[in-house]
């Protein structure tokens, strides 16, 4: 009983942890109530029985106190109100602690026997004119381990006894009993109509399980049953921890009502892809893309173009350089791409919120708001950590190997072609003036008829074209790869910034919900699975 009762304290203070912050307090209170209550009684004697009779005004409690305890204890009388403050009958060795901490001052040892171990109070009327004996009886209600509910025969069914106090305790009917007292006020057949119709209320209190016994407080009639029902209890020494299992079962419902749902714990494939397409948009990926093909582009042209024309390239800014993107991957560098446009945020803006709907749509309660809440909470820090992923991202900008080699070709073919040149031009020289008779023109040398320096100005010409135009194609492909590398690194990043920043927090609800509904099913305990196989049940 005891292990078990700490297992399920322990789930319940778990779920207690869960529900601080995502449910209103309102459904908490109880449960954090029962758990500081159950740290501060299983912290003292729990093998005594504190029994408190707690009824109606003039019910004969008081009465039936003193006949439990074989002294006149307490103040019995007609005029109201009698009972101020609680008053303990204590049978055994008196538990000190327990009744400081039940704040019970008036202390009365009345014997010791099969009754040992028993705290009995003579509680104040639940209904009293005075205030503070109404808040006495609550603040008792709720502390002691057996209530014995005293009620005569024309206040049994009293309204306040069982809205405020009986159907309040369903769940506690292993710890309460009922006495029908002032028996005698009643023929046989009235009491037996009479306590047979109190247990027709009690069970629509859905107390159905608890004892009902009748006496006369005066008399001693069925006293000796109300001794042995108290006998058993105190004998079983498991008042306390009846009491507690109780409290902890009947803080569960406020807490799981909106348990039952059984939800993946994970956000949707679709939504997920959305927000990371809404993300990359924002991010400005395709954006940086463009700029690593062209530069790419740029800068194959620069070492392998043609080198007569090729200059003209340099008027043209570096795209990467312009959008102040690092070669390598730098985090703290801040970038110059633009802000994501009021397009691209409400973009993201509608992104987040459908997965947050989405993660949470099967939920009820408060649970969807808390997982939509979850989805947008970090939505700030967002646009600054996407620049800082494009900064880190690998745009691997590294030269290729082939363009060195290619553009000292390129420089050697355009030697060539200038050779070609200046020897043409030397002939033109030597040609003009050999016109003008002052020089004799020399003899070009010829390959099958073509003239050498031409050869050379024109096939080293075109071999530079040639070349160059062969390397655009290349470095075009290059462009092509580079672009799908970066795209690939940058969405990996994004995703993890998303994951960091929105995934992981909705899921985390998801999977508090979870935790929370698995807890307060082991808070629940053995009622909580017997409630659930009938409601399994067929009907
Ligand atoms: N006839 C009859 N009167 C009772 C019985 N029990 C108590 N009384 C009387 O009812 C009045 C109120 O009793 P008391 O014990 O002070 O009631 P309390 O307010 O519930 O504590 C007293 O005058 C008692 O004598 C009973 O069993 N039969
Ligand atoms: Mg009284």
């Amino acid at each position: 009983m005891r292990r078990d009762l700490d297992h399920r304290l322990a789930a319940l203070v778990r779920a207690v942890e869960l529900a601080d912050g995502r449910l209103d307090e309102e459904a908490i209170a109880p449960a954090r109530g029962v758990v500081k209550r159950a740290g501060e009684r299983l912290g003292l004697d729990l093998e005594a029985t504190v029994a408190a009779l707690a009824g109606p005004t003039g019910a004969g409690k008081s009465t039936l106190f003193n006949a439990l305890a074989g002294a006149e204890l307490a103040h019995t009388s007609r005029r109201r109100p009698t009972t101020s403050a609680p008053t303990a009958a204590i049978w055994g060795e008196a538990p000190d602690a327990l009744l400081d901490w039940l704040e019970v001052p008036l202390r009365h040892i009345v014997g010791d026997g099969t009754l040992s171990g028993l705290v009995l109070l003579d509680l104040p009327d639940f209904d009293s004119v005075e205030e503070s004996h109404r808040l006495e009886v609550d603040r008792l209600v709720e502390l002691v381990d057996l209530l014995v509910w005293v009620v005569d025969p024309q206040k049994y069914a009293d309204a306040a006894l069982h809205e405020r106090y009986l159907r309040p305790l369903a769940r506690h009917a292993g710890s309460m009993a009922v006495v029908l007292n002032q028996s005698d006020v009643l023929s046989a057949d009235a009491l037996r109509a009479c306590r047979a119709d109190l247990v027709r209320v009690l069970a629509e209190d859905g107390l159905e399980d608890v004892p009902v016994l009748a006496a006369s407080a005066t008399t001693g009639d069925g006293v000796r049953a109300v001794t042995e029902l108290l006998e058993e209890r105190v004998a079983r020494r498991e008042a306390a921890l009846e009491r507690l299992s109780a409290d902890v079962a009947s803080a569960v419902p406020a807490l799981s009502r909106h348990c039952g749902a059984e939800v993946e714990a994970s956000v949707g494939r679709d939504e997920r892809a959305r927000l990371l397409a809404a993300l990359a948009e924002a991010a400005g990926v395709p954006t940086v893309v463009s700029a690593v093909a062209r530069a790419h582009r740029r800068r194959g042209a620069l070492a392998t173009g043609w080198p007569f024309v090729r200059w003209l390239r340099r008027f043209r800014p570096d795209p990467l350089r312009r959008l102040r993107l690092p070669d390598r991957p730098d985090e703290a560098t801040h970038t110059s791409l633009p802000r994501p446009s009021p397009v691209q945020r409400a973009g993201v803006d509608s992104a987040l919120r459908e997965l947050g709907a989405g993660a949470g749509a099967a939920l009820s309660g408060p649970w969807p708001g808390v997982v939509r809440s979850a989805a947008t909470a970090r939505e700030d820090e967002l646009a600054d950590r996407l620049d800082r992923a494009v900064a880190g991202a690998d745009v691997r900008m590294r030269r290729p190997r082939w363009w060195r080699l290619a553009g000292v070709l390129q420089v050697l073919l355009a030697l060539v072609a200038v050779a070609g040149a200046v020897w043409l031009a030397v002939l033109a020289v030597l040609a003009v003036l050999g016109y003008l008779q002052l020089a004799e023109a020399l003899p070009t040398p010829r390959v099958d008829d073509v003239p050498v320096p031409t050869m050379l100005l024109v096939g080293g010409a075109a071999a530079g074209v040639v070349l160059a135009v062969l390397a655009r194609m290349v470095n075009g492909l290059g462009a092509c790869r580079r672009a799908r590398g970066t795209a690939r690194s940058l969405r990996a990043r994004i995703e993890a910034v998303a994951s960091e920043l929105v995934v992981e927090p909705v899921e985390a609800e998801l999977r508090a919900h979870g935790e929370l509904c698995a807890a307060l099913e082991q808070a629940g305990g053995s009622g909580g699975l017997r409630r659930r196989l009938k409601a399994l049940a067929p009907a």
